[in-house]
């Protein structure tokens, strides 16, 4: 089993997710959080686990900020993504970094996304196979997204679908498995058992109310996921770190 240490703390883990550029467009930012110093700043003060980063801002980003000199956030780069303009009903996304060169960046860990159930879920398995086996020859973890979507999948919510694609992480070696909310506690339990020795964290989603988010991350502990991996919730909070002071004491309670 690769050493998860880096990463979390007694075993649970808050990542602060910055992809959204990438997957969503600007549109997801405002005028703080279009700038990658400022999520580094809520990473650092916050005290997150990790930054989540594609290689293009670690590259201009991860190692001139004060914070992150002294190793305060480690860095997760996302391999693969792509955008949301291709509207294609089964996605992929390509690989677009490597391990070794996200390790040249500080990485602690590194991400992929596997769309399960997509027509292209072959190419993005072998990739992330081939992922697995890199980070691992480095003694580094693996978070895997794992989204099920396209033709395939009606309702990319079926908490059973969910379980499936987590029980696929498993399987494929990853160390993490990062999936969305499967709508219940009793869902999440599920989808956790089926990942066995993987861990489980959860995405935020799309901005809600603080009170709502916060019973979600309650739900989350409850069901034996180690945490979760957000983004939009945060940053676009008008208090990141308060709310980010409330989700830890939940989390690492
Ligand atoms: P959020 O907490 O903002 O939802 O971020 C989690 C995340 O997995 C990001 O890493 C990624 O950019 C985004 O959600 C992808 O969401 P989707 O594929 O649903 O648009």
């Amino acid at each position: 089993m690769v050493d998860l240490s880096a990463i979390t703390t007694n075993g649970k883990a808050l990542f602060l997710a910055y992809d959204q550029g990438m997957e969503h467009g600007p549109s997801d930012f405002n005028d703080e959080s279009i700038d990658p110093q400022y999520i580094l700043e809520i990473g650092a003060k916050g005290g997150f686990n990790a930054v989540i980063f594609q290689k293009g801002i670690a590259e201009k980003y991860y190692p001139s900020t004060r914070f992150t000199r002294s190793g305060q956030v480690p860095l997760i780069v996302k391999l693969n993504g792509k955008t949301n303009l291709v509207k294609d009903k089964d996605p992929y996304a390509p690989l677009l970094c490597t391990v070794e060169e996200a390790l040249g960046l500080g990485a602690k860990g590194v991400g992929y996304t596997i769309y399960v159930g997509s027509e292209f879920e072959s190419s993005m398995t072998r990739e992330f196979a081939d992922v697995v086996r890199s980070a691992h020859a480095k003694g580094i973890p693996t978070i895997a997204w794992m989204y099920p979507r396209g033709r395939n999948v009606p309702n990319p919510k079926d908490p059973q679908i969910i379980a499936y694609a987590s029980r696929l992480g498993l399987e494929l070696g990853a160390d993490i498995v990062k999936v969305q909310y499967p709508g219940s506690k009793e869902n999440l339990q599920k989808v956790v058992e089926a990942a066995g020795k993987t861990r489980v964290v959860v995405s935020g989603g799309a901005k809600e109310s603080e009170e709502e988010f916060l019973a979600m991350g309650r739900l989350v502990v409850e069901a034996g996921a180690i945490g979760m991996a957000v983004g939009r919730n945060i940053w676009q909070h008008k208090n990141p770190l308060s709310l980010t002071k409330k989700l830890k004491e939940i989390i690492f309670s």
